[in-house]
Formats: C-alpha cells, structure tokens, sequence
C-alpha cells in the first residue's frame, strides 16, 4: 500500500493543530511525532492514547509514519540495567502491542542515556545558525549517569532488550528503528557508545535476528562517522536486506571529532548520489528533515527551516523519480 520512497515531517514532542496544518501545506502524506506529549502515562502508553492521537493525525488527512523515542525514564532502566529493568520491558512490550493495535507502524528509540550532544551553535550559511560539536569541549564532561557504562555492559543491556522485545513486535506487526548515537565516537560523561559504526548496527541485526528489527537510517550521523562512503555503506547493506525502516536526511561538515551541521546540499555527501542510492536498493518508507538550521525569525521546531528542508527533499526526490 505504501510501497513507495516519500517524504515526511519530523514534528515536536508538544506539536499543535498548526504544526499539522504545515504539514499538510508542505505537501506531506504523514508526519513522525517525538514523544508525543499527548501521551499521558507515567511508565507506558495505553492503546486509547494512541489512537485518539492517530484519529487526531488523520483528521488532517496525514497519517502518522512513526513515534519516534519514548521518556528517557520508559527506557534508560532498560539502557542501563537498572533495577526496574524488566518491570519496564514489560511496559514497553505492552506499548508495542498497543501500538499495533493502534494501527501504528514504527517506534523509533537510541542506545544512548545521554542528551544529544553538542558544544554550540554557530552561524551557517547566511547566518543561519547551525550546531557544532567538537570533542576536545566534551571529552571531560562530567560522569552523567554516575559511574562509567562500558561497551560490554551496553551490548549486553541491548540484547537482553531485543531479545524481550522483537518477539512482542513481530508479532504487534510494529518495527523498532534504532538510530545512533549522536555524535557517534569514544564514550561521553562515561558510557560507552556502541552505535557509532557500520559494525555496531551490523552487529545490532545479528543479535536481534528479527523482521521487525531495523534502523532509523539517519543520514547526518552516518555522514558524522565517515562521510558519504559510510553513508553509502550503510544503504547498500541494509537496504536490500530490507533493514532500512526510514531516514532522517540531513548532512554535517566535517567528521565525528569535529563537525558542524548545514543545509541539505552542503554537506560531506552528494545528496542526490544518496538518495538515488535509496532508491536503488529498493527503499519504499518515508524521508524526514532532521535538527534543520535555524533561519532568521525561526525559534523552536524552526517552521522556516522545517519548509525549506522539507520542499528541498521533495524537490529532489522528484527528479531522482523522473530521471530514473
Ligand atoms: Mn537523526
């Protein structure tokens, strides 16, 4: 039914009737919601919640492509093996169900307890203001979740996950799409950051070893661990094995130490190489815009950056469909 590449919105965690309203005006069929805050509950979601907020999307005429990341407090006990760690697989396995039963697709979590890491904004084309990160700022971060979290420990943490989980998904008819680690690289306020590499999310797919298993391909980060040829890596494996569930696509300068995000176009990768490369591989889920520049007289979500990210992509996928 949807067997087609086609681009989305990335919408807020507190997005309004206006957010939605854009979305439609931006020419888009479907919208990824952040942790919705729609969503009451304390330590899960429930079915009823889910699907006054889909009836909510489709009242726009759009449909909801995924949510993408629970709380942090849902899941760190799971990331970090804390003591409330099966009590909240539980919980989690029953907002996969719930999902399904909703009649929505896709999930959309990290590995990482951490905040998405930066080290400051900086102006970019124009002045536009883009953020920045570089490692020699935040290697003495402090220890952010009080004591060192090796690699070992959160490969382990993660297995133990997907083996609970994919099972229950699998079965709800919902896919898990694991985006990296943002930036990728050496651990950050001492834990460890296993998805930062081709290797990781290769890795990832065998202990999981499961249909409903695949990535939130976010093109920006995979350009942060090795520009395009990582990025191409990545498409040119998991695709065909139908492992791609959707893309954030956005690029930075520069490589994982030392970057800068930018406008689509302006980054390390030819953006039309890699969408054709999507296409190739036989890619058919949805695109979103990710953390865009802020342009002048944007704040928040950044609508003006949100329109010009979103009309660029669909400009492109047009003429990548056209000419192929
Ligand atoms: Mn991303």
């Amino acid at each position: 039914m949807l067997e087609k590449m086609r681009i989305a919105i990335g919408l807020p965690g507190d997005a309004t009737d206006e957010h939605l309203t854009l979305a439609k005006q931006f020419g888009c069929e479907g919208v990824v919601l952040a942790t919705p805050a729609r969503l009451p509950g304390e330590k899960r979601w429930e079915y009823e919640d889910l699907v006054r907020l889909r009836e909510w999307v489709e009242s726009f005429g759009l449909r909801i492509e995924s949510i993408q990341n629970m709380p942090a407090h849902f899941i760190d006990p799971v990331r970090l093996a804390l003591p409330n760690r099966d009590e909240q697989i539980e919980n989690i396995q029953h907002i996969i169900r719930s999902m399904g039963q909703a009649g929505i697709p896709v999930l959309a979590y990290n590995w990482r307890p951490n905040q998405l890491y930066r080290t400051g904004r900086v102006p970019g084309r124009g002045g536009a203001l883009v953020t920045a990160f570089d490692l020699e700022a935040a290697k003495d971060l402090p220890l952010s979740h009080g004591r060192i979290y090796t690699a070992e420990e959160m490969w382990a943490n993660y297995e133990y996950f997907v083996k609970a989980v994919m099972p229950v998904a699998e079965q709800a008819g919902v896919r898990l799409a694991l985006h990296p680690d943002d930036p990728p690289g050496p651990p950050i306020g001492g834990v460890a950051r296993i998805f930062s590499s081709f290797e990781g999310f290769e890795r990832a797919g065998r202990l999981a070893n499961s249909p409903a298993w695949g990535l939130l391909l976010c093109t920006g980060c995979w350009s942060e661990m090795g520009g395009e040829a990582n990025v191409l890596r990545g498409i040119q494996y998991f695709g065909p094995r139908n492992q791609i569930i959707y893309v954030h696509f956005r690029d930075v300068q520069g490589t994982g130490d030392h970057f800068n995000e930018c406008f689509i176009g302006e980054g390390n990768f030819n953006v039309t190489r890699v969408l054709r490369a999507l296409k190739e591989v036989g890619f058919t889920g949805c695109l979103i815009d990710d953390h865009v520049p802020h342009l002048a007289g944007d704040e928040g979500w950044a609508p003006r950056g949100r329109a010009y990210s979103t009309g660029y992509l669909m400009g492109l996928l047009r003429a990548v469909e056209d000419l192929s």
